[in-house]
């Protein structure tokens, strides 16, 4: 026999031979642990260390697609054990055991054959899969309280932070009755990781952000638990310390537990989670496991770690200590183990057998359906229902003069207008980032909503970005509806992968079991004057517009901002849509359109009664009609909208009626607009203040070209850089001279 284990075979003459070598004792069971929770807790183990060896078998014939497993891990049994069915839970992808045992809690007849079901079938991507229908494999079932997560490690935290703050938050909104919330207001939220994770930045971000809500004294009913087996893939944690960085995390209470202690780990786990559920305060369970069979099924652990680490592991086989705990306390012996052992393989080898055959996902409809669900019809109607927003809430909330009566407004306090009016219409509604409540916001947009609706529902949070889309995770997918802001555009950048990869894919990954509705205020594109640089200036949109099934709205200006939010808000509300609202700063305070004080960029806010009339859906271009209208047509958003309108006003002095067509929205974009009016000149100018490469204007382009518009077009886009400090911003940004220019050279053709 090689050092270390080698094959599943390997890892299961082992256990036999184990289990063979005890002998049979009369120790009488730990308090708090019955004879009964024993045997779940090993059957849980058993399942998972079985589905293990089942995912190499499927691998070896090419029906398999995963064989990352949970072996050496199963102690985390006892994790779930000691937590209640209903408690949210975000699996790290070896809480094989926990996910076992938890469908277990259930009370189910057939608890082994119900886990493996669901785990096997995402490991041969069966369309039937209880979570993500063959989408990825992953520990997740909405009706185990089991919310998926995704194969980037770590980037599960700062959600879960999340949902322990909205359980708490919900608490506080609808008291200790249940609501529509998907939890009990008493649950806590677990979730596992490993400890090369640890390191992350989004877990260090997500321990700083739970330590810091602690420090502000609120609640925070959360769970962590490391599972660590002392290595990430190939790279040894340093002896000490996971255990020295988790210990010295402010405001988290650290308890720790040995894998091969299985009652042990128990007894902490259930004082780990008294803790936490009755504290409302966050700890950590470090749980010390060890890793079977490398890190998955291809990789050879032998070529990297020392025999001698490989042997020490075998010694701490969390499913032998466990065996050894019923044979030592003569609830079983060594044959009765093995049989079970072999009960619980065969059972498992049965329900592979059975998933085998089930039908896959077999076209792009049937992957996309989850992506990003829309109801418009809903959405619209949504909307119409609001047209009776109570009048008496309005005048309390808004105090003497309602935002219709105030006169034309700007994009700003149009933005801030809608946003109250957003939280009259709908109460779980929240709004949060960086100076948004005290200060309200750093242009004022969200000025007076903290006082109009407190600070349970307009806060201020923490100077991180990653944590503040966090901590929107978290309360979507426990029923609110957050509105977040991150402070510019430059600053999405480095927490992107909260949007990306955790909000945009959640309805993708749980067949849309799970979703994270979000209206994300994002501050953002160029044109202050060279003022602020780049950070404050960035333009970069691209990073947005490849997202599958996200939303992103530019208004341009007041009397499009209103409808559009409103849109983005209910449709986050009725779809779970994941929206941007991307604000052009440059035009938060623009009064005038052509000349110095016309107010023509200003606009009348529209009371409840207009909002279905003046609905716009998701996807509909707005459209400017110049003179004739029909020479040019420019196509454009954003900053591009004002600038355009005033080249195309100068441009009918020289004869050239234009149309000028205001996306509105970049994703999806409005493609039936764009070739309408498009082909109703035959000529399409381009106008993108964003970059040449990766900029909106490549997708209008594509558009065009893939609906086989014959016309001429010709683009203008800003120069592939960063932006610069003072006026030398305009050497990079497209300018009014451009466009006049472009349309009369496209015109000259
Ligand atoms: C952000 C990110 N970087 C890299 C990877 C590739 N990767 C997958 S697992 C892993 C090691 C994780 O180690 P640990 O947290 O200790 O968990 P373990 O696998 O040991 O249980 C790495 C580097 C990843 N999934 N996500
Ligand atoms: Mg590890």
């Amino acid at each position: 026999m090689l050092f270390g284990v080698t094959t599943p075979q390997d890892l299961d003459e082992r256990f036999r031979t184990a289990v063979g070598a005890l002998v049979p004792g009369t120790a009488g069971l730990p308090d708090g642990m019955t004879a009964e929770l024993a045997r779940a807790l090993f059957d849980a183990q058993l399942t998972s260390r079985h589905l293990d060896l089942a995912a190499r078998w499927l691998r070896s014939f090419g029906e398999g697609y995963y064989t990352i497993g949970s072996a050496g891990h199963e102690s985390n049994a006892v994790v779930a054990a000691a937590l209640r069915h209903t408690d949210p839970a975000l699996l790290h992808y070896r809480s094989g055991a926990f996910y076992a045992a938890r469908v277990a809690q259930a009370g189910g007849a057939d608890p082994v054959a119900d886990a493996a079901r669901d785990v096997l079938r995402g490991i041969v991507a069966s369309a039937r899969e209880p979570i993500a229908g063959g989408r990825h494999k992953v520990f997740g079932n909405a009706a185990h309280h089991v919310v998926p997560t995704t194969s980037t490690i770590a980037s599960h935290l700062p959600r879960a932070v999340g949902a322990a703050f909205a359980i708490e938050r919900l608490r506080k909104v609808n008291g200790t009755e249940t609501s529509e919330a998907p939890w009990p207001p008493d649950a806590i939220v677990v979730c596992s990781f490993g400890d090369a994770s640890v390191n992350h930045a989004t877990a260090t971000a997500a321990l700083n952000t739970t330590g810091w809500i602690d420090h502000t004294g609120l609640r925070l009913p959360l769970l962590l638990v490391c599972e660590d087996n002392g290595i990430g893939i190939s790279v040894k944690s340093p002896q000490g310390w996971v255990e020295t960085t988790l210990k010295s995390r402010p405001g988290l209470r650290y308890f720790a537990a040995d894998g091969d202690d299985p009652m042990g780990a128990y007894a902490t786990a259930v004082r780990a989670v008294e803790h936490v559920r009755k504290s409302r305060k966050p700890a950590v369970l470090h749980l010390r496991t060890v890793r079977f069979m490398g890190h998955a099924g291809a990789d050879a652990e032998v070529a990297y770690r020392p025999a001698a680490d490989l042997e020490r592991d075998l010694a701490r086989d969390p499913v032998v200590a466990t065996a050894r705990l019923l044979v030592d306390t003569g609830l079983a012996a060594p044959e009765e183990i093995v049989a079970r052992y072999d009960e619980v393989g065969w059972l498992v080898r049965k329900v592979a057998e059975e998933v085998l055959g089930e039908p896959k996902l077999t076209s792009p409809a049937d992957v996309v359906a989850a992506l990003a669900p829309r109801r418009p019809v809903r959405v619209a109607r949504t909307l119409a229902d609001l047209s009776v927003l109570s009048a008496a809430d309005r005048s309390a909330a808004f105090g003497e003069r309602l935002p219709e009566d105030a006169g034309p407004l700007t994009l700003a306090q149009t933005i801030n207008a809608a946003l109250a009016d957003g939280m009259l219409a709908n109460p779980k509604m929240a709004v949060f980032g960086e100076d948004v409540a005290i200060k309200g916001g750093v242009y004022g947009v969200t000025k007076g909503l903290r006082d109009k609706f407190g600070a349970t529902r307009v806060f201020d949070t923490l100077l991180d970005e990653t944590s503040i889309l966090g901590l929107a995770l978290g309360s979507g997918l426990a029923g609110m509806l957050p509105v977040p802001e991150i402070q510019y555009l430059a600053y999405l950048h480095n927490a992107e992968d909260q949007l990306r990869g955790e909000a945009a894919s959640m309805q993708f990954f749980s067949a849309g079991a799970y979703r994270n509705p979000m209206v994300v205020r994002l501050a953002g594109l160029a044109y202050q004057e060279g003022f602020g640089g780049h950070f404050h200036n960035d333009n970069s949109v691209a990073v947005l517009r490849d997202i599958p099934g996200l939303v992103v709205a530019v208004p341009a200006r007041a009397d499009d901002a209103a409808p559009l939010l409103r849109t983005c808000l209910a449709s986050a509300a009725v779809d779970g849509s994941v929206c941007v609202f991307l604000e052009p700063i440059a035009l938060y305070h623009t009064r005038d359109l052509y000349e110095e004080g016309d107010n023509e960029w200003l606009a009348p806010y529209l009371g409840p009664a207009s909002w279905s009339e003046a609905h716009v859906p998701i996807g509909r271009a707005r459209v400017y009609n110049v003179g004739t209208a029909d020479d040019l047509t420019i196509i454009t958003f954003g900053n591009g909208v004002r600038m355009s309108l005033r080249v195309a006003a100068r441009l009918v002095d020289e004869g050239i009626g234009a149309r000028v067509v205001d996306l509105r929205w970049l994703a999806p974009l409005p493609v039936a607009d764009v070739i309408r009016e498009s082909s109703a000149t035959g000529r399409v100018l381009v106008v993108d203040e964003t970059r040449r490469s990766g900029g909106v204007g490549e997708g209008v382009l594509a558009a065009l070209v893939d609906a086989g518009y014959v016309g001429s077009v010709s683009r203008i886009a800003s120069v592939d850089s960063f932006v610069p400090l003072g006026p030398a911003a305009k050497e990079v940004l497209v300018a009014e001279d451009a466009i006049t220019q472009g349309a009369r050279a496209l015109l000259a053709r």
